[in-house]
């Protein structure tokens, strides 16, 4: 059992895609294990791009992270982590395999409408980067349990 943390960007919340992507987590068998709607200010986009505030593209992302409400998760399951990344697909759409949500839904790189930790060291910096441990939830599901304890 595994956790990850997954966003769904600002240009997905406004498209209407909500329920079709957290449908396609709790598809794969992902447990919603937190969910919380927030709107990203700069101070928010500087720390949890921090890897990225020096890069060129950076000003475009954070003007895109910063223009709406995201939905943010805690996803819990059997390689969650990985789960997550081969539904959300290539960071660049272009590259995305057909099926994969980058692929149906995004338009450009900035505007990739998904996110997804991709270690276990990073899904434990972002999870908590949004969430106290109270917000996470471990609970029953008819066919899995969900482990929320990272
Ligand atoms: P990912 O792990 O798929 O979320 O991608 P990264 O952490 O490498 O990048 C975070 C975001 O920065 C991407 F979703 C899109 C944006 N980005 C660019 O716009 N250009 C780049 O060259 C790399 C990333």
């Amino acid at each position: 059992m595994e956790m990850t943390f997954a966003m769904i960007k600002p240009n997905a919340v406004k498209s209407g895609l909500i329920g079709r992507i957290i449908d396609r987590y709790e598809s794969a068998g992902l447990v919603v294990c937190a969910v919380k709607m927030h709107q990203m200010t700069s101070a928010d986009a500087r720390g949890f791009y921090a890897e990225h505030v020096e890069k060129p593209f950076f000003a475009e992302l954070e003007a895109y992270m910063t223009k709406g409400p995201s939905v943010m998760l805690a996803l819990g399951g059997e390689n969650a982590i990985a789960k997550v990344r081969a539904i959300n697909g290539a960071t660049n759409p272009a590259k995305a395999e057909p099926g994969t949500l980058r692929y149906d839904y995004a338009p450009s790189m900035t505007e990739n409408v998904v996110h997804s930790s991709d270690s276990p060291a990073s899904a434990d910096r972002e999870i908590h980067f949004w969430f106290k441990d109270e917000e996470l939830y471990a609970y029953e599901t008819a066919s899995k349990k969900a482990c929320c304890i990272l």
